[in-house]
């Protein structure tokens, strides 16, 4: 029997800004269409942030979902998994605005306060496009990313115990999957449980493979069969490090939220073209794309219907 790998898609995220990419989807039908595209070439879980349509600064503004949420809801099968991470500057009930009213298959749920650097990328450029971009990024050099125990907590009961919604559990760094362990333990989460490896962000663990070794032996020795691993790079190491995940037996991650590159160093010019690349490697080991359904039945997902457009 051949692998089934799970491709999620993150189509715009909140730390890459306008400037950077002219691909970048903003608007509610751009964001539409950017998930369905990536659904069509393979993606089987969509990662879902907005942007503001007039400013394409990061939102969290439920208006702003229900431009693209029915749209990609009625054109694909593919889980929606809304961010609960929005931006490092946004308060946690911002944050979590969205997933309450949309009650998704599948929410993030990131797994520590940490600082999240992504003011570096502003020395690229010298004009921008908007205003905010430079100061959101400079921002980043004095906030933190705030996720508490109690913080959570709240998302597991509001969302998980209340909703139905399973999580992507975002771990950064080692310490993040002690913290789920621990709640395993507890059985505040119960198996089978997705574990994103985030490597590549400014105060998580870097891209290397090295590390990424170290988190899937970390979370073999934690959690052991209770969990399914994802793994996601972000910048140029996206490709790569993705490989090296389906090579150790996971799932991966891709989308223009977390590289806006190719692994040649070119501007990608969509979240499609990162899927049908990972997908055409995931093949090339052997292995097979899961479907939508699929994945509903290896993560014990609620089902499509439940949820609200
Ligand atoms: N942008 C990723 C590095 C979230 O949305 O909750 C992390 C992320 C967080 O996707
Ligand atoms: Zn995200």
């Amino acid at each position: 029997m051949k692998r089934k790998v799970i491709i999620t898609c993150a189509v715009t995220g909140s730390i890459y800004t306008p400037t950077m990419s002219p691909y970048l989807p903003v608007t509610g039908p751009e964001i539409a269409k950017a998930s369905i595209d990536a659904a069509e070439a393979g993606a089987s879980i969509i990662h879902l942030h907005a942007r503001d349509p007039e400013t394409g600064k990061p939102s969290a503004n439920v208006e702003h979902f229900h431009g693209f949420i029915p749209q990609i809801h009625q054109a694909s099968d593919a889980v929606l998994n809304i961010s609960t991470g929005g931006s490092s500057l946004m308060s946690l009930d911002e944050r979590l605005a969205p997933a309450r009213h949309i009650k998704p298959e599948m929410c993030s749920l990131n797994m520590g306060s940490m600082n999240f650097g992504i003011f570096t990328l502003k020395d690229r450029f010298d004009e921008w496009k908007h205003e905010w971009e430079p100061a959101l990024l400079d921002a980043t050099r004095k906030t933190i990313f705030k996720n508490t125990y109690e913080d959570i907590e709240t998302i597991l009961s509001d969302l998980g115990d209340n909703d139905g919604a399973r999580f992507e559990f975002e771990c950064y760094d080692m310490g993040h999957i002690e913290t789920l362990a621990y709640y395993l333990r507890k059985g505040l989460v119960k198996a089978p449980l997705y574990v994103q490896f985030v490597l590549g962000v400014m105060g998580g663990a870097g891209s290397s493979p090295e590390n990424l070794m170290a988190m899937k032996s970390t979370a073999d020795r934690l959690l052991g069969d209770n969990y399914h691993f994802s793994v996601l790079a972000a910048g140029s190491n996206q490709i790569p490090i993705a490989t090296l995940g389906v090579i150790l037996g996971g799932n991966v991650r891709v989308g223009l939220e977390d590289s806006l590159i190719t692994p040649e160093k070119n501007l990608a010019t969509s979240s499609a073209e990162q899927v049908d690349r990972i997908k055409t490697i995931i093949e090339a080991l052997g292995h097979e794309v899961a479907k939508p359904d699929e994945v509903r039945d290896i993560l014990s997902l609620k089902g499509r219907d439940g949820i609200r457009t």
